[in-house]
């Protein structure tokens, strides 16, 4: 796949004025700013990995999974996560292209896990990013297997030589990817968490040690690879790699926290998912630990500790400053 020049390449003149720019707009709105940049790079990058054509040692691709994965990995969320991959990426001068590929792999994950994590057998949920999901648009069976494309797919594309030139590099992305994602990673926190909710015994005790277990699982698993790709993209020292990792670690419980609260005091419409639904599946959540109040201050601890960690970095941890402030303040 040729990479799509649009998505990289900026004129001298065009860098020059938004370097000016940058100089006379706050951290919010300079995070904002690049939070959609990315996720316009990302989709347009998506939208051609997951073309028609098939790859090199593919057979085909079927029309009506491809529709599935592009209907699950197109045209909707936050892009948070290839956003952390970009902007830890910059902290060691990771070429953009590099950067993009990896957080188009990451996207495809976390996509994976909203189609599976809304299908009858675990949420049962009708409305994802606003609009019907999957296995509503299409089918049950389909909604699976364009869960397992879009899993099985991150690993094409992040093995691709166009990530990075070094063969341990990309081995070393494989197996952290693999490892934030799977039995003792993201798969294994649903495990979990199904298991909280009861599902497989009525004797369910939780404490704050258990619920904790759960979300760095279930949750901070993606994100924090999501900084530490950065680090290893870029070669990092292991200084900044471990403050990267202590940074991910923060904003991931900070994201869970936030998406607790959401799902007590946000509204379906803004929020395009089902509100309310935690407390009616008797969900081990913070909110339900802690009560709104202690949420709301566990949720500010965890924004200060993310942005004493990412200090380290001089001026060029604002952007990820403004990131953590954003996580915790999200209205979706
Ligand atoms: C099914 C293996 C498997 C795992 C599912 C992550 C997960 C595990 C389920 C998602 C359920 C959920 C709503 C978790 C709370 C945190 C979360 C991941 C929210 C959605 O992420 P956003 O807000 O979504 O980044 P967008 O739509 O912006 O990409």
């Amino acid at each position: 796949m040729a990479f799509p020049s649009e998505i990289v390449a900026r004129p001298t003149s065009v860098k020059a004025a938004v370097k000016r720019h940058r100089k006379t707009i706050t951290p919010e709105a300079d995070f904002k700013r690049r939070l959609d940049q990315v996720a316009r790079s990302t989709e347009i990058l998506l939208d051609r990995l997951l073309a028609s054509s098939a790859a090199p040692g593919e057979v085909a691709r079927p029309q009506r999974l491809l529709k599935a994965m592009r209907y699950s990995g197109l045209g909707g969320g936050k892009r948070i996560r290839p956003f952390l991959v970009v902007a830890t990426s910059e902290l060691f001068a990771v070429p953009r292209r590099q950067a993009l590929m990896v957080a188009a792999a990451l996207e495809c994950i976390h996509c994976y896990s909203l189609v599976h994590d809304d299908l009858p057998a675990m949420d049962n949920d009708g409305v994802r990013r606003g609009r019907p999901t999957t296995h509503v648009a299409f089918d049950e069976a389909t909604a699976i297997l364009a869960g397992d494309g879009l899993l099985t797919f991150a690993f094409d594309v992040v093995s691709r030589p166009q990530v990075h030139p070094d063969a341990k590099v990309r081995i070393e992305l494989v197996s952290a990817l693999a490892r934030a994602s799977g039995v003792g990673g993201m798969a294994g926190g649903q495990m979990l968490d199904l298991a909280a909710e009861g599902r497989f015994s009525t004797e369910v005790k939780h404490n704050a040690d258990d619920v904790k277990l759960i979300q760095t699982m279930k949750t901070g698993a993606l994100l924090k690879f999501a900084c530490v790709s950065g680090a290893i993209l870029g070669g990092a020292d292991q200084n900044s790699q471990t403050a990267l990792e202590r940074y991910g670690a923060a904003i991931g419980e900070a994201f869970q926290v936030a998406d607790d609260l959401l799902d007590v005091e946000g509204d379906s419409a803004t929020v395009g998912k089902a509100t309310g639904k935690d407390a009616a599946a008797h969900k081990a959540t913070f909110v339900s630990l802690w009560g709104v109040d202690g949420a709301r201050a566990r949720l500010n601890r965890l924004v200060e500790e993310a942005e004493g960690v990412i200090a380290v970095f001089g001026k060029d941890s604002n952007l990820l400053k403004a990131a953590a402030q954003f996580i915790a303040s999200r209205q979706n």
